[in-house]
């Protein structure tokens, strides 16, 4: 209450409160006191990096005005609330997007270039907050933009990694990874809260003890004690005054310094000790699509878990509501299992601290939870070992053990004798040693579990949760098809395609309502729109032709057709056959006559991605792009026909320039391996065609499109499991176009034909092929030959690249957080005071 500025005095308060700059004039106003102030500088050392600064210290003050708008408004309605809970949030910069979002881009570049700084330069001077690994952290990100848009109360809960996502080197054409440290400058985007630091325990062992009531009771104790420290992101909606909340936890040593275990003597060692404690948010695990089963990963995991949750609870509390209203003000959303120990963190603090029942408690934290899978691959579902939860929490492995045997007697009373049935589904794995699946632990403790599109999430239902359809209703089970914010993905990314657009939809409402692009039909057949159209791609395609350049040297020919594969590398999206329908391709151009050439269309083909540092196939298909590129960008016989680029270091940014200059982009996974797959959405919406397997959500967008604009090819997921059969017990012979890449491959062409050894033989040679590159070569040609033909005509093409653009509309994360909203959440947006 003393905190509170008693009300004879608010009048004075509210004369000095920060006003938002209106003007240019105002903006500079701000930039210089920042300049001085904030940063110590002055006008004779403010370089760049210090005019970047000062300009986001500007933009982030107006932020935070409106940030404590909406909270204070969020305090007082006191709505039902969303926390979405990542491990990943793959932001990118902030600076353009705060400017776009809060309509100040216009007057922030005029505002700096009154002192002689270009805006376009300042931006690129933010290191991204590459707090993710791929997909799934990017629709987090995009998740978060959205439930500030439409005016949600939401939050993240993350972990503020030192170090984001490794940067990537390509040196002799093999994959090097350096240190991402990101938090080099002051980062204007977060607002650290040390005062709200919380208390997370580790290890320690569990008591029984008796109630005066004779109640008996367990209760965790005697563990190391670590401090997590808040740091708050804002996330401003577009459109909107809504500013939402990222809140990231950062470990610190506890405050009180051990005594207990501190030996005289041992000082520098007990101090160092503590330092230890840093460690937990020091890095991203850089694996997409892989678990690995780490004691520190487990111990991230639960340390954002426990203040995240202690967090949530405090602020419950406030409002002096009874516990039995707890999930009708809070929703928490898993995303992934990486957050699955809440289920059991609010159980125990329901239970063990707060006094409640445990079936009281169980069903407000099963009310409270849902779950989304973001994939079926077995290599990636986490089981963490049992005695490693039992040795850092003891007392959650002891309730997932009662978690477990209350489950398992309802599923032995509804299916009586079938122990098949209860061995299939405990969520103790009896294996050597014994693990526990939070997968199911997830399932158990939420009342919904969704899919990330629609193949995926009927997938999920009839294979890895088969079992759990039939003990829960079906309706349990839900799909809510991903999406991608059009802010960023075309606003921002292509503000030319973005204003041509606004001008023919008479304004830029389609940003918040993306199905009003619509519209953009009528104009498919419009020769003069397909001009202006064709323009602005080949503007975007000279911006990334830039960027190759810098990099890498090559150049590149904008009249070609640019192909872009951009994504984490990995198997199962299959760069290798990619590179294997390159080579086919340079193979072609070499035995054609002059004349023969002159009929190819050009071609630049493009890849990007990130390995993880420990995945060796992922390593080895890298060097060979990166090979392939060496000869063929060399090979004077061939010039512009055929380019292969590789661009180092894919990420948010580098996206934002690749997206929009692509014409055709590759999203060909082995069908049913890819849940969904988010960057088909952001190509499309740029204007580029897909040629793509019929997986994850290139299904939808092929419906919403229509199936003459876009170039599917390959088996379907349910002839899958045939085929992997018959590679085991037949005689599979190689495609022969594919025996010819493996071949020239083989010869040496590409250097030591011993790098690739591996990779070839897991296809040929009787390798298993497990991900059908054999089985899908000749209609992944077939379709490319396709893709060659309709490029050919200009003006066919812009049709359909017009007519894709107009039905992009279901795509926008805008409606998938509607869907999470009514559906999974039951929240409400909370209008605008007006
Ligand atoms: C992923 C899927 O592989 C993608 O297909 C999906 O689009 C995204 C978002 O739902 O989730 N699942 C997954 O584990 N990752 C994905 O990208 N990987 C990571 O980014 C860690």
């Amino acid at each position: 209450i003393d905190a509170v500025i008693p009300l004879e005095h608010r009048n004075l308060w509210k004369k000095y409160a920060i006003g938002e700059f209106q003007t240019k004039e105002e903006f500079q106003g701000e930039f210089v006191r920042h300049v001085e102030t904030t940063l110590a500088r002055s006008l004779y050392n403010c370089d760049e990096l210090a005019a970047y600064q000062a300009a986001s210290q500007a933009i982030r003050d107006r932020l935070i005005v409106a940030w404590n708008k909406t909270q204070q408004k969020h305090t007082l309605r006191d709505p039902k609330r969303i926390y979405y809970l990542s491990l990943e949030f793959l932001m990118g910069r902030a600076m353009d997007n705060a400017m776009l979002n809060l309509n100040v881009k216009q007057l922030t570049g005029d505002g700096v270039s009154g002192f002689g700084f270009r805006l376009e330069d300042l931006i690129e001077k933010e290191p991204d907050a590459a707090l993710g690994n791929g997909g799934l952290g990017r629709l987090a990100a995009c998740f978060i933009d959205s439930l500030s848009t439409l005016n949600y109360p939401g939050w993240g809960y993350g972990l503020r990694y030192q170090y984001g996502i490794f940067k990537q080197k390509i040196i002799d054409g093999y994959q090097v990874e350096q240190p991402d440290y990101w938090l080099t400058f002051d980062n204007a985007w977060e607002i650290p809260r040390t005062e709200i630091a919380i208390d997370v325990m580790f290890y320690g062992y569990t008591r029984k003890f008796t109630d005066d009531e004779g109640k008996v009771h367990r209760i965790w104790e005697g563990g190391d004690l670590v401090q997590a420290v808040p740091y708050d992101f804002p996330v401003p909606g577009y459109g909107t005054e809504n500013v939402n909340n990222l809140r990231l936890w950062s470990s610190k040593p506890n405050r009180e310094f051990d005594f207990a275990k501190f030996n005289e003597g041992a000082y520098d060692q007990s101090v160092a000790e503590q330092q230890q404690a840093e460690t937990i948010s020091a890095v991203l695990y850089p694996n997409d699509n892989f678990y690995l089963g780490k004691e520190l990963r487990l111990k991230q995991q639960y340390f954002w878990v426990a203040a995240s949750l202690s967090d949530i609870v405090r602020r419950f509390k406030k409002s002096r509501r009874p516990w039995i209203e707890f999930s009708d003000q809070i929703a928490i959303q898993l995303n992934d299992t990486h957050p699955t120990l809440a289920v059991v963190e609010l159980q125990r603090i329901l239970v063990d601290r707060e006094g409640l029942d445990w079936d009281e408690a169980w069903e407000i934290v099963t009310s409270t939870f849902g779950y989304t899978n973001h994939t079926v691959l077995p290599e990636a579902l986490e089981k963490w070992q049992v005695d490693l939860i039992g040795n850092l929490l003891p007392r959650h492995l002891e309730i997932i053990y009662d978690i477990n045997l209350y489950f398992l007697q309802d599923v032995e009373k509804r299916f009586p004798g079938d122990h098949d049935l209860l061995s299939r589904v405990s969520i103790i794995e009896e294996s050597n040693p014994r693990q526990v699946r939070m997968a199911y632990l997830a399932i158990i403790g939420s009342h919904k579990v969704n899919g990330v599109a629609e193949l995926h999430s009927e997938l999920i239902k009839t294979t890895i949760f088969k079992d759990f359809v039939k003990i829960y209703n079906e309706d349990k089970f839900t799909n809510v098809t991903n999406g991608i914010t059009p802010r960023r993905w075309l606003h921002q990314a292509n503000p030319k395609l973005s204003k041509l657009i606004a001008e023919k939809l008479g304004g830029y409402d389609f940003l918040n309502n993306l199905g009003l692009l619509k519209g953009l039909e009528k104009y498919a057949n419009d020769k003069t729109f397909h001009k202006e159209w064709l323009e602005i791609k080949r503007a975007n395609k000279a911006r990334l032709a830039a960027l190759i350049k810098s990099q890498s040297g090559v150049e590149v020919d904008t009249n070609a057709l640019f192909d872009i594969q951009v994504k984490r590398i990995h198997e199962y999206k299959r760069q290798q056959m990619n590179i294997f329908s390159v080579i086919y391709r340079y193979l072609q151009l070499k035995a054609a006559s002059p004349e023969e050439r002159k009929k190819f269309q050009k071609r630049v083909s493009i890849f990007g991605g990130k390995s993880a540092p420990g995945y060796y196939m992922a390593k080895t298909i890298i060097k060979l792009i990166n090979a392939v590129g060496a000869v063929v960008n060399n090979d004077a016989e061939i010039g512009d026909l055929l380019k292969v680029v590789f661009i180092e270091d894919y990420n948010v940014s580098k996206a934002e320039i690749i997206t929009p200059a692509s014409d055709i982009s590759h999203h060909i996974s082995t069908a049913g391996t890819e849940a969904s797959g988010t960057s088909n959405m952001k190509f499309v919406l740029n204007g580029g065609l897909i040629i793509g397997t019929v997986d994850g959500a290139n299904i939808e967008i092929t419906r919403e499109i229509g199936e003459n604009n876009i170039f599917l090819f390959g088996h379907l997921a349910e002839d899958v499991e045939d085929l992997r059969h018959s590679h085991r017990f037949g005689h599979t012979e190689l495609n022969p176009d594919l025996q010819k890449v493996f071949d020239v491959i083989e010869s040496g062409l590409f250097g030591d034909a011993n790098i690739y050894s591996n990779l070839l033989n897991s296809i040929g040679n009787h390798g298993s092929d497990y991900y059908l590159v054999s089985d899908d070569f000749a209609s992944f040609l077939n379709a490319q030959q396709q893709v060659d033909k309709a490029y050919a005509d200009q003006d066919a093409w812009a049709q359909k690249s017009i007519t894709a653009v107009a039905n992009m509309g279901f795509f926008s994360s805008d409606r998938a957080i509607n869907e999470y909203a009514e559906n999974i959440w039951q929240i409400e947006p909370v209008p605008l005071d007006n």
